[in-house]
């Protein structure tokens, strides 16, 4: 059985949308596990793995860490219902998880970082306060999300532009079913959706159709975990 290290926040709430890319992928190879909850002071649950961040699984006698190398991982493991079908659906999926860690989500973190902070198990408060603190020069959060949603909200939107353009003509990124690049971009709505109460897009938006049915995927899986 395969286990999956996944950051915990206040009420068992599963924000990391690294960790959110890795139960896609799982679900995507039809696959189960069993899952770990760590909360950020508790990185002693994956030193095994020599990491200090999760994702991280634990697969027979495999230890894989970071979301990448995961997926990667269980297309050669479990060649079944592969997530990566050729040389270019990876090219495109490995530019496309890049895309939305260097763009997506830097555009949606200043508009969310309060309620982050609120909802971070209290125990862990004070790590992240330090820890994000140090990376945004301030630890009043709810001030810097404030001034961030001045024209954040906007600013995502418009970052959103070359997936909105896709998906005006397509069901999911990936065509007619979803793939890796859905599930990089699903992770970072998920994010803000469990822990944030912020109305991110329009209704007529394609992005908002395509989130809904991201929602509904396996069952419902993203639509069930425990929301802002
Ligand atoms: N490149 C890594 C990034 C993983 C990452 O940044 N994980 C965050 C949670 S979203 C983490 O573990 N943070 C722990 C910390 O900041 O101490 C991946 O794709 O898995």
């Amino acid at each position: 059985m395969i286990t999956l290290y996944d950051l915990v926040f206040q009420d068992d709430r599963r924000p990391s949308p690294f960790c959110w890319r890795a139960k896609f992928a799982l679900k995507h190879k039809g696959l189960s596990w069993r899952d770990e909850p760590v909360g950020f002071t508790e990185k002693q649950k994956i030193a095994f793995a020599q990491s200090q961040l999760v994702p991280v699984i634990h697969d027979g006698p495999n230890v894989v860490k970071d979301s990448w190398a995961i997926a990667r991982h269980l297309d050669k493991a479990y060649p079944d219902k592969p997530l990566f079908k050729n040389e270019m659906a990876l090219s495109y999926a490995h530019f496309f998880a890049g895309w939305v860690d260097t763009a997506v989500h830097p555009a949606l973190f200043p508009n969310i970082v309060g309620d982050l902070y609120d909802r971070v198990r209290p125990v862990d408060q004070p790590y992240f306060k330090e820890s994000r603190g140090k990376r945004l020069g301030t630890t009043d959060f709810a001030a810097f999300q404030a001034k961030g949603r001045e024209k954040g909200v906007d600013a995502f939107r418009a970052v959103l532009e070359p997936a909105r353009r896709v998906l005006k003509e397509q069901l999911f990124l990936c065509g007619d079913q979803p793939g890796y690049p859905d599930y990089a971009l699903g992770g970072a709505f998920l994010w803000a959706r469990v822990v944030s109460p912020l109305d991110l897009l329009q209704a007529d938006d394609p992005v908002h159709g395509w989130r809904e049915r991201m929602l509904d995927l396996y069952d419902g899986m993203g639509r069930k975990a425990k929301a802002a």
